[in-house]
């Protein structure tokens, strides 16, 4: 076998590091170093306030697909990052671009969480669909039932790619959390049979869907790759929705009894300039 190297003529999808479906996600938190910026000149500052909006632009050459800054609340950071696309490099180039620019030096990262984008296998194929809604009391096969069977075959393609390559809705509140499925004796998770963890998927979705236009979900899976098992990216309309939902979810038994939560990070969707306003690293604001 020759060694996967940079010019080895292996056929481009063998030495891909795109998956084959989906993008990459890294979440990455930063704060400021106030006695490293305090050292920086004017300019300095003024060239890096450029080179770190730059790095953080959506829209730049070389951004990745999906992009966008948090103002982030409490001790834990002053900033965070959402960036995901098909190349990881191009994730983690957004990273080393902060870091190599002239406030690279006063940036502190407190926490990141690597991840990839998937299709949960609880949300349920077409004919699953149709069985759930007759466990729920819709008669097979009546006029009704066809049309919610017919409306969910319609919406189905349109929702697997939205897991698999997001949009970010255009909502101002944002919060990331990681967590695990247990895995303890007498209350573990993945011995659970697939219809009863599905059963209880269900439930979870049903509470999550009575949120809707008011709270979106964003589960990236971290299993392999990173300390937990997935990454929970969840955007309102306004902050006390994150709290309702979140209190909500913990009585659905796939919370209440499986579930294990990492640190909260909660932020407020910013661009780079704002931040730095913000964080009175520039701008006018004193
Ligand atoms: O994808 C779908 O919309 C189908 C239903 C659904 C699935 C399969 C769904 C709906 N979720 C699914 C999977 Mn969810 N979700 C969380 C949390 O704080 C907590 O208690 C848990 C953290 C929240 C707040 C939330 C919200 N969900 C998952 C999975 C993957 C499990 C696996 O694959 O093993 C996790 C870890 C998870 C956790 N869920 C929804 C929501 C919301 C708001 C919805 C409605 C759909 C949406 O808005 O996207």
């Amino acid at each position: 076998m020759q060694p996967a190297t940079h010019g080895s003529s292996a056929p481009a999808e063998e030495v891909s590091l795109e998956p084959s479906k989906g993008w990459h996600v890294t979440h990455a938190f930063y704060t400021f170093d106030r006695s490293r910026l305090a050292a920086l000149g004017p300019a300095e500052r003024e060239e890096g306030a450029r080179q770190f909006a730059a790095a953080l632009d959506p829209a730049a050459p070389g951004a990745p697909r999906r992009l966008q800054s948090w103002i982030v609340a409490g001790h834990k950071a002053d900033f965070g990052v959402v960036a995901m696309d098909p190349a990881p490099l191009v994730v983690e180039g957004v990273h080393q671009r902060l870091l190599a620019g002239p406030l690279g030096p006063a940036l502190v990262p407190t926490y990141s969480f690597v991840s990839l984008t998937e299709v949960s296998e609880y949300v349920p194929t077409v004919e699953q669909y149709a069985t759930r809604l007759v466990e729920e009391g819709e008669i097979a096969g009546s006029p009704s039932h066809q049309a919610k069977v017919r409306g969910y075959a319609s919406r189905e393609d349109a929702m697997r790619r939205a897991r698999m390559e997001p949009d970010l809705p255009p909502w101002p509140n944002a919060c990331f959390y990681p967590m695990n499925k247990k895995r303890e004796v007498g209350e573990n998770w993945f011995t659970l049979p697939f219809t009863e963890r599905s059963r209880l998927m269900a439930e979870h979705g049903r509470t999550g869907m009575s949120f809707g236009g008011r709270v979106t979900q964003l589960i990236t899976v971290s299993v392999g790759l990173d300390d937990w098992e997935w990454g929970v990216t969840l955007w309102a309309r306004r902050p006390d929705f994150l709290k309702e939902i979140v209190y909500t979810m913990r009585f659905d038994e796939a919370s209440a009894r499986y579930a294990e939560f990492g640190p909260f990070y909660t932020g407020y969707v910013a661009p780079a300039a704002e931040i730095l306003t913000h964080c009175r690293v520039s701008g006018a604001r004193g």
